[in-house]
């Protein structure tokens, strides 16, 4: 019996600075309807899809920064999206910047959520691979402030079982690392999903801005099927308090094929049913790894953090 699983990549656009989070909200359980419409089992909304991406500003007053931060999960304003879920009977992948009290201190995560079809929190996963820079670099058009605002994670890519299958989260940046495919897929995931803020606009390397939506698709594409797994990645997209970011969402087979992919900047989903299966068409054969792959012969391959 194969086991399937109707996954909607829900991508999102811009979020205004003074969107008020039930706004936000209510463009998060409209996609979910839609997505139900749709026969969909689990919807993957982005990366930090309550707020304006705020690490694009230099914020020095730590209670406006806070303000950007989740204390609870679900709260008040997220109530109504994990209700609305329960009501239709969904899963979603949710990403938000958590604040949370541990052994005394504050402290702040880039983090996504699985909640189940039936509202429970079952998988909590915390950005490892922070992006940008700490200190307020001012010959930037923007600054991206992840280093300064968040901790880096210290969750490890175990998947949690949702409609038979065995899914992983990551967040953006994390993308872009092949050992996050290669982690996850060794304890088990046949899926990854994931949500993204990307600009257009690299200030170190502005001459890469163009190869901006090839470099977020290679990255998934091929870890996709190097790994023989299914990856979701959703943006927050379009002109968003002046800064341009990528679109492109997609869902991309363990083939490494982009099977769904958003055509707009705005509020957009897309949807395909995902077969865990097809997993064992790469696992079973070119990545079986088992009969192929020599871990002795990489010893630096997580030993080592630079050369
Ligand atoms: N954003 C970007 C990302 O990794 C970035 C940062 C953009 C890094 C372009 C390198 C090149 O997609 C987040 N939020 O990580």
């Amino acid at each position: 019996m194969s086991r399937i699983i109707a996954v909607g990549a829900a991508q999102m656009g811009p979020i205004a600075r003074d969107e008020p989070r039930f706004s936000a909200v209510s463009r998060l359980i409209k996609l979910m309807e839609q997505a139900k419409d749709e026969g969909c089992d689990l919807v993957v909304f982005p990366e930090l899809t309550l707020t304006t991406f705020f690490p694009r500003w230099y914020l020095d007053d730590q209670a406006e920064i806070d303000t950007f931060f989740e204390t609870e999960m679900p709260g008040p304003h997220t109530q109504p999206l994990f209700d609305r879920a329960r009501e239709l009977g969904i899963g979603f992948y949710l990403g938000y910047a958590e604040k949370t009290e541990e052994s005394g201190r504050g402290r702040r995560f880039n983090t996504s959520i699985l909640v189940n079809e039936h509202g429970q929190i079952v998988g909590r996963y915390r950005k490892v691979h922070l992006p940008g820079h700490y200190e307020n670099e001012p010959w930037r058009p923007f600054q991206h402030l992840e280093k300064r605002y968040f901790e880096p994670g210290e969750t490890f890519f175990e998947p949690v079982d949702l409609h038979g299958g065995k899914i992983s989260m990551a967040i953006c940046n994390d993308r872009r690392w092949p050992e996050v495919y290669r982690e996850a897929t060794l304890r088990g995931a046949e899926m990854l999903v994931l949500g993204y803020n990307t600009p257009v606009h690299y200030p170190p390397a502005p001459q890469h801005d163009h190869l901006q939506d090839f470099h977020s698709h290679l990255s998934m594409q091929a870890g996709a099927y190097q790994n023989g797994m299914w990856v979701v990645g959703v943006a927050k997209a379009g002109r968003e308090e002046g800064c341009d970011l990528i679109g492109r969402s997609c869902i991309i087979a363990p083939t490494g094929e982009i099977v769904a992919e958003c055509k707009t900047l705005g509020d957009e989903l897309i949807t395909c049913n995902c077969d865990f299966d097809q997993c064992s068409e790469l696992r079973n054969n070119v990545f079986n790894f088992e009969l192929h792959r020599r871990p002795e012969m990489y010893p630096l391959l997580s030993a080592t953090k630079s050369p």
